[in-house]
């Protein structure tokens, strides 16, 4: 088949409703944008591991340090199951890591603010784990198939994550006067990033319409925003914390929460690299991989030496 018949082929199986695997032909923008979104998503992952794990030594009790403990390891995880992903599509993972180390590569803006109390630790998992696992959702159902497997099994691990914060949060609302307001500080620096964290208003989303239409997203991102609201105010109420903004209202027409306006220009600087913590987080993580060149050697002597018997016996 030449280019145009491969091309009207495609955009009838994704129509059809078909999951695209790494070795069918697809368009070369369809793989760039999949290689764009799939990178940023892993090195999400894997630089979200740093503000949580600023805390595993200072947990309050041992209990909450194994479960932060493990929550950081899986995002770990996540991160290197999509790296894997991102690879099935003819691109080398030392490479997106280069990227990432160079200050080339994106990855989620909520990742650069601090973590300053423990409560961060329940918010974190309430409110960014949430708003992830409604993204990820319906990622479940993209027409990648490599990404949508991996989102399935994310989405399992996300829901014990969120499960953590917001019980985290249920249990400082509900206990001293010093520990609500702890909780209530924490909800107010991180609710509106987490909003953001959807991605800009649909109509600044330069990648949407043609994501949506390889069937790569199948919500916009003002859609997994109103999800997220309204997914989270009645937990708030539940627990009696409030979310900091006065123009929040239910409008009984539509059956949704209205939200007031978000500050776009915090979202957009702190994506160009100008938020509170950017610059820590790289530096972080480029010292971590510096530190970590001896275990990748390691590995690469053990793949090597086990890789021989099988050489020996071809
Ligand atoms: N942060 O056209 P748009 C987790 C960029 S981690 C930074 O709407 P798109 C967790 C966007 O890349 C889970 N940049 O983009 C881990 C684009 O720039 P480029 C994170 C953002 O792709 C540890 C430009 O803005 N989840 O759960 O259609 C601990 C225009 O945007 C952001 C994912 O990564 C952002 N928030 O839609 C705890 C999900 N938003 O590339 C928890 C996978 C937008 O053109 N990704 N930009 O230079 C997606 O679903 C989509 O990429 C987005 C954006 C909805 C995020």
């Amino acid at each position: 088949m030449d280019n145009t018949a491969n091309e009207k082929h495609f955009e009838e199986r994704i129509r059809a409703g078909e999951v695209i695997e790494p070795k069918d032909w697809m368009p070369e923008r369809y793989r760039k944008q999949l290689v764009r979104m799939m990178s940023q998503h892993a090195h999400s992952e894997i630089i979200g591991m740093l503000p949580e794990g600023n805390w595993i030594t200072r947990a309050p009790s041992l209990r909450r340090k194994m479960i932060l403990l493990a929550k950081v390891q899986d995002e770990g995880g996540h991160g290197l199951y999509i790296y894997s992903g991102t690879e099935t599509l003819g691109v080398k993972r030392e490479d997106l890591l280069q990227d990432l180390l160079d200050g080339k590569a994106k990855y989620s803006n909520i990742f650069n603010y601090p973590t300053l109390s423990w409560a961060d630790m329940g918010t974190i998992g309430w409110f960014v784990d949430g708003a992830a696992i409604i993204n990820q959702t319906t990622l479940a159902k993209c027409s990648y198939g490599p990404y949508s497997r991996a989102m399935i099994r994310i989405c399992k691990e996300e829901n014990f994550h969120k499960k953590q914060g917001f019980e985290i949060m249920a249990t400082l609302a509900a206990g001293t006067p010093e520990q609500r307001a702890m909780a209530q500080d924490a909800v107010n620096r991180w609710w509106w990033p987490s909003l953001m964290m959807l991605g800009p208003s649909d109509k600044d989303s330069p990648n949407t319409a043609e994501l949506s239409l390889w069937g790569v997203k199948r919500k916009s991102n003002d859609e997994l925003r109103q999800r997220f609201v309204d997914m989270t105010v009645p937990q708030a109420q539940a627990i009696g914390l409030t979310l900091p903004d006065p123009d929040l209202k239910f409008n009984e027409q539509t059956g949704h929460w209205e939200h007031g306006p978000i500050n776009w220009d915090e979202f957009f600087a702190v994506i160009k690299g100008n938020g509170p913590c950017n610059r820590e987080r790289l530096g972080a993580k480029r010292k971590a991989h510096e530190q970590g060149a001896w275990v990748r050697e390691a590995a690469a002597a053990y793949a090597r030496k086990h890789s021989e018997p099988s050489k020996a016996a071809a």
